[in-house]
């Protein structure tokens, strides 16, 4: 992560903290919309996947890296509006993604590897027969193709299929819960990608009614924008330095 991204993160977060007490009883926690950025490694497990925060109303985007070949990044998000929820890597990664999404504890939902013939990047579609049938929080998970989840006794967790299907869980195989990931992949890169999201926000904060949301969201962008330039005169003189 970048220094800005980091002072940025930095202010933001103490004077989320700052526009609470302004706001008072009103609200509960920061609320605006927003990109999530991996912040060290996430996890692979439903106990190390990465909390995404600070974004009630709408996350938008999580940025992450891939710097291993078995790298995986699990996060918990919460889908708000389930028949709009989507998930993509097109035009967010120049690797050879995988998609997944499980519930909470780790059961199949449904993955992607390429969106289409023409694409390396996944996509979960809005509105697909396999999407969330419920708003509540998830396990958002990005792989390199071909290294696939898996349960404790190394079934597929995903019904078989082409490369560009959209694949829901597969069948009679038990426990239907993630167990780990088979570690293997032909996609000999790593990197940076970002994930577009839509119907989605972030799973850490709770979300407000929206009264209470518009006033925490006016205090927050009114503390964060002088902190936002202090940041900038800080990185200026910096550089300049
Ligand atoms: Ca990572
Ligand atoms: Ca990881
Ligand atoms: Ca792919």
């Amino acid at each position: 992560m970048s220094k800005l991204a980091r002072t940025l993160r930095s202010a933001l977060t103490r004077h989320a903290a700052a526009a609470l007490v302004t706001v008072g009883a009103l609200t509960a926690a920061p609320a605006f919309a927003g990109a999530w950025s991996e912040s060290g490694d996430a996890g692979d497990t439903q106990a190390t996947a990465q909390w995404t925060a600070g974004n009630a109303l709408s996350l938008s985007s999580i940025g992450g890296a891939l710097s291993s070949l078995t790298d995986v990044d699990l996060y918990v998000i919460r889908v708000l509006n389930p028949a709009l929820f989507s998930a993509t890597t097109v035009g967010g990664s120049i690797m050879d993604t995988q998609l997944f999404l499980f519930t909470l504890s780790g059961a199949p939902v449904y993955m992607n590897d390429d969106a289409d013939g023409s694409t390396f990047q996944s996509s979960l579609p809005a509105g697909d027969a396999f999407g969330p049938a419920s708003a509540g929080l998830y396990l958002l998970g990005v792989s390199l193709s071909g290294n696939d989840p898996v349960n404790a006794v190394n079934d597929f967790l995903f019904a078989g299929g082409l490369l560009t299907d959209v694949r829901g869980p597969a069948t009679s195989i038990q426990p239907a819960v993630l167990a780990g990931f088979t570690g293997g992949t032909w996609a000999d890169e790593q990197g940076e990608y970002s994930i577009q999201l839509s119907g989605a926000a972030g799973a850490a904060a709770a979300v407000p009614e929206p009264a209470t949301g518009l006033l925490a969201a006016l205090a927050v962008g009114l503390c964060v924008l002088p902190s936002s330039r202090k940041s900038r005169r800080k990185e200026a003189s910096a550089s300049a330095q």
